[in-house]
């Protein structure tokens, strides 16, 4: 009798694999119909061997291209050591990991949690402890402000401040605590923090999933001056947004930062690993850190050892091959040679974006099907990006991306839309 007959052995087709999805799996996702088997830095491949551009990056999480060796080296090693802890003991990797992770963004202290959306809870139950511990808000009347089209996480409380029908529908009861006012409107930030029970803001400095969308130029700036002015804390969700991905190490921060900039709290997760490693991080400084004690938060994988080696060299990987200024001078180069495509043809009507996370508006209805045929094409043509909101296709490759290949990829993306009849 073969010992192995009860282990199931892998697809060998990309059909079975989505045959397996779709009979096993739970339906909360509508995946392109590629199956991906294996990646290295920019590229991807399916189960066939076909090669892609991988232009997601895992939703920005794969920053420092796929299984970075830098990363995979760290991973291994530490994984043979010793995996996890608990916060119950001390481990010895998490105060190093702490103390590199503090200097490197300019924090006094580190929360480590592992999903985004464990990074933005921790965030809001640290404003809201910080309402009555510090400033002084009645017991339980505490609101955080938040943006319409925001997108947080999948959480009760994150989705019981998300207008996205998708998203909230059919979740309720909603928790209550939160004030939504339109994205990019200084005047409402102002008119929403007059009420004195205000913790916080929390906001993302380019709304990605709304479709990439980035606010005037002197947004942040201002907002940050409205809640110091008002005693709030300005809460800067860059998980997505962070580590590089925008051309600048965080996109709340300018490059030639004098402090002024800077968020009270800052949420960050996926690229945090190279998307090696569920791990998220929330960091801000002693005055509000100090509010949490032993037992009022915490996570058993939070902190873990491989997560803290995981974290160090996917920070490290994005100062030692300057991967900010490789996205900013890319992206430039990007969205341009995106104009002159929409300038030659109908089918893109905007281009927009920061960095190398970047979108283009397809001149079609949120309710048609264009964006994602024209999406399936360039998949057929060797590259990966995926439409949102129906008629938006987000652009996020890896940024370690050479100029070589970005042209290679622009060639590619203007061979499929000018090629295309929807
Ligand atoms: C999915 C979007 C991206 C985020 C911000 C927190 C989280 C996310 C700003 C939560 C997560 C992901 C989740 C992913 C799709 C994706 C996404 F299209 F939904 F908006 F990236 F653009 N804050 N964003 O963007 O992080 O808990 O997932 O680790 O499939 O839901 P998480």
């Amino acid at each position: 009798m073969n010992k192995n007959e009860n282990i199931p052995t892998g697809p060998s087709t990309s059909k079975e694999a989505m045959d397996l999805e779709n009979k096993h799996g739970a339906h909360n996702y509508h995946p392109l119909p590629v199956v991906l088997d294996r990646g290295k830095g920019v590229f991807v491949w399916d189960i066939e061997g076909h090669k892609y551009f991988d232009f997601l990056s895992a939703y920005s999480a794969v920053n420092q291209g796929h299984c970075h060796p830098k990363i995979v080296e760290v991973m291994q090693a530490q994984t043979e050591k010793l995996t996890l802890t608990s916060r119950a003991f001390y481990n010895s990797n998490l105060g190093k990991y702490e103390k590199f992770i503090t200097e490197y963004f300019e924090y006094d202290k580190v929360l480590p949690m592992n999903t985004g959306a464990e990074a933005v809870e921790t965030a809001i139950k640290i404003a809201r402890k910080w309402a009555y511990d510090v400033k002084g808000v009645p017991t339980d009347c505490a609101k955080i402000i938040t943006c319409k089209e925001n997108f947080h996480g999948r959480t009760t409380t994150i989705v019981s401040f998300s207008n996205d029908q998708d998203s909230t529908g059919g979740f309720g009861p909603y928790t209550p605590g939160f004030e939504v006012i339109e994205y990019n409107n200084l005047l409402e930030l102002k008119e929403a923090v007059k009420d004195p029970n205000v913790a916080g803001f929390l906001v993302e400095p380019i709304q990605g999933e709304a479709g990439v969308m980035v606010p005037d130029h002197d947004f942040i700036a201002e907002a940050m001056k409205i809640c110091r002015e008002a005693n709030v804390l300005f809460m800067a969700d860059e998980v997505q947004t962070g580590i590089a991905r925008t051309g600048s190490l965080l996109a709340s921060r300018t490059p030639n930062d004098k402090g002024e900039t800077k968020a009270d709290i800052l949420i960050l997760g996926k690229a945090l690993s190279g998307g090696a490693y569920p791990v998220s991080a929330v960091l801000t400084d002693d005055s509000v850190m100090k509010v949490i004690h032993p037992g009022q938060h915490g996570s058993t994988f939070g902190g873990n050892p491989i997560a803290a080696e995981v974290a160090i060299a996917a920070l490290e990987i994005v100062r030692e091959e300057n991967l900010a200024e490789n996205a900013y001078v890319l992206g430039k180069k990007f969205r341009q040679s995106m104009q002159e495509l929409a300038s030659e043809c109908e089918l893109i009507t905007l281009v927009r974006g920061k960095g190398l996370l970047n979108a283009i508006v397809i001149n079609d209805t949120p309710d048609s099907s264009t964006a994602w045929d024209l999406c399936v094409a360039m998949k057929d043509n060797g590259l990966l990006a995926k439409p949102t909101h129906g008629n938006i296709i987000r652009f996020a490759p890896p940024l370690v991306m050479t100029e070589n290949q970005l042209d290679e990829c622009i060639a590619i993306i203007r061979k499929t839309v000018l090629e295309f009849n929807g």
